[in-house]
């Protein structure tokens, strides 16, 4: 009996979602299954049971009438969820260990950037100046982490191994180990007021873009050694009010800000960002989805699905994530 067919639509435009380096890693790992590369495929529609995407427009899954799962080849679905003829088959998103570590790299990296004072050193560096600042230890600052889930729970785990004080703040209540858990909109002023570096690693819902703006940067603490609080965004750009951030950061509410994630990608050439001096600016890589892990992740819960087993990292569509 043939195999259903798995679409692949893959519209990230950059090298490492070059839809052929995908295609390739897909048709290792699913042996006999029609691999189908949209648009170009000439294909029955009625022939595709799975579809793996990345961004795909709104509408392109609802040409699939036989569809069993949609695989989402990254780990946040905001742009799926945005699709009102999103077909009505389970949403499985990436949790995996290689991109959890790849986060916790980017946030790690970018915690120990303004904690060590990087970007007064680099300065002083490019100047020929020596003139070290006295550096406090890791134990005087509080790392607040918005969303305790896969990706904020282990960079959480990370950052108190180095030393950091850590705080986190989810929707439901959470008990972990050495950190300090805030959960809900009553708890959010009390995590706000002890974070000196804040970490947003939240999933973009109608409940949380814009989320991070002026009024919220306010009642950060700014009695650290800091000075002034730092933001440090890899959710998704819908969670930040980029005005706000920028007055923010001329006017001393903010620091600094590292930012992996924009409002509009890519970030268009005139934005103020680029060339800020208090901004550490990344492309939306703080951690890329690797094609032969997730690849293997999908071939796996299909073989998995098809003999009856359940699905892993299901959407849960009312929450949003
Ligand atoms: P999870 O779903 O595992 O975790 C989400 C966390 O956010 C949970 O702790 C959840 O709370 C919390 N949360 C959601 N809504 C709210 C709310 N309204 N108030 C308070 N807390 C809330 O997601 P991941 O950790 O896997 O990923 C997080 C996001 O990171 C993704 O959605 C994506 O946007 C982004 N991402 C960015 C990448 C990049 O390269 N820049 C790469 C990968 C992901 P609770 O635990 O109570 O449910
Ligand atoms: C993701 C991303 O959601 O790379 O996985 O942004």
């Amino acid at each position: 009996m043939n195999k259903g067919a798995l679409a692949l639509l893959v519209h990230g435009g950059t090298e490492n979602w070059s839809p052929q380096r995908w295609k390739s890693r897909f048709d290792a790992v699913c042996e006999g299954r029609p691999v189908l590369l949209l648009p170009d495929a000439s294909f029955d529609p009625a022939e595709v049971h799975y579809a793996a995407v990345w961004k795909p427009h709104p509408g392109e899954l609802a040409a699939f009438p036989n569809l069993r799962v949609i695989f989402n080849l990254g780990a946040g679905v905001d742009a799926l969820m945005a699709d009102r003829s999103l077909p009505n088959v389970p949403l499985v998103r990436v949790a995996v260990t290689d991109l959890t570590a790849r986060m916790t790299e980017y946030v790690v990296l970018h915690v120990l950037m303004h904690h060590r004072q990087e970007p007064y050193l680099r300065e002083s560096q490019r100047a020929k100046r020596w003139a070290p600042k006295s550096q406090w230890a890791a134990g005087a600052v509080t790392v607040g982490i918005m969303g305790l889930g896969t990706l904020g729970a282990d960079a959480a785990d990370v950052l108190k191994r180095l030393g950091f004080r850590v705080a986190g703040w989810s929707r439901n209540p959470k008990t972990v180990d050495g950190i300090e858990c805030f959960h809900g909109e009553q708890q959010f002023e009390a995590f706000l007021q002890r974070t000196d570096i804040l970490v947003c690693l939240l999933p973009l819902t109608p409940e949380t873009r814009h989320i991070l703006n002026r009024p919220m940067f306010e009642k950060l603490n700014r009695k650290s050694p800091l000075g002034a609080p730092v933001l440090i965004n890899a959710g998704r750009g819908g969670l930040q009010n980029e005005a706000d951030i920028l007055q923010c950061l001329d006017d001393g509410t903010l620091g600094g800000a590292s930012l992996d994630v924009y409002a509009t990608e890519p970030l268009p050439v005139d934005s103020p960002f680029w060339a800020h001096p208090r901004v550490v600016l990344t492309p939306h890589n703080a951690a890329d989805t690797d094609p032969d892990e997730i690849s293997k992740y999908v071939a796996h819960q299909i073989e998995r699905f098809e003999a009856g087993g359940a699905l892993e990292n299901v959407v849960d569509r009312n929450r949003g994530y």
